[in-house]
């Protein structure tokens, strides 16, 4: 993985996983509740999941680290347990917040 690649999966599923939790990835973000998200709330929401997500807190984030959060990930879309996402749970997971579509 290049080092774009890695914050932005972080980011990304930081927002998908919280939006998850409550409702709506925008609620989430907003951390001052101005209505609107800023860079410095996306910046805190994207340092808070790398610490969460850097187990071991050495600093950086080994393959080990970022295969656990995907997983954990795949198991929110695979509903029916199956162990198999298909395009309606990835659809179903995008409308409630599971998984984030860009
Ligand atoms: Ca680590
Ligand atoms: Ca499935």
């Amino acid at each position: 993985m290049n080092s774009y690649l890695i914050p932005s999966l972080i980011f990304t599923l930081a927002a998908s996983s919280a939006a998850a939790q409550q409702g709506s990835a925008g609620r989430l973000l907003d951390l001052n509740g101005d209505g609107a998200v800023g860079r410095s709330e996306l910046e805190q929401v994207a340092r808070e999941r790398f610490a969460a997500t850097d187990a071991d807190k050495d600093g950086v984030l080994s393959v080990d680290e970022l295969l656990f959060l995907l997983l954990a990930k795949f198991d929110a879309l695979d509903t029916d347990k199956d162990g198999l996402v298909t395009r309606r749970e990835v659809i179903q997971g995008a409308a409630d917040g599971t998984f984030q579509i860009r």
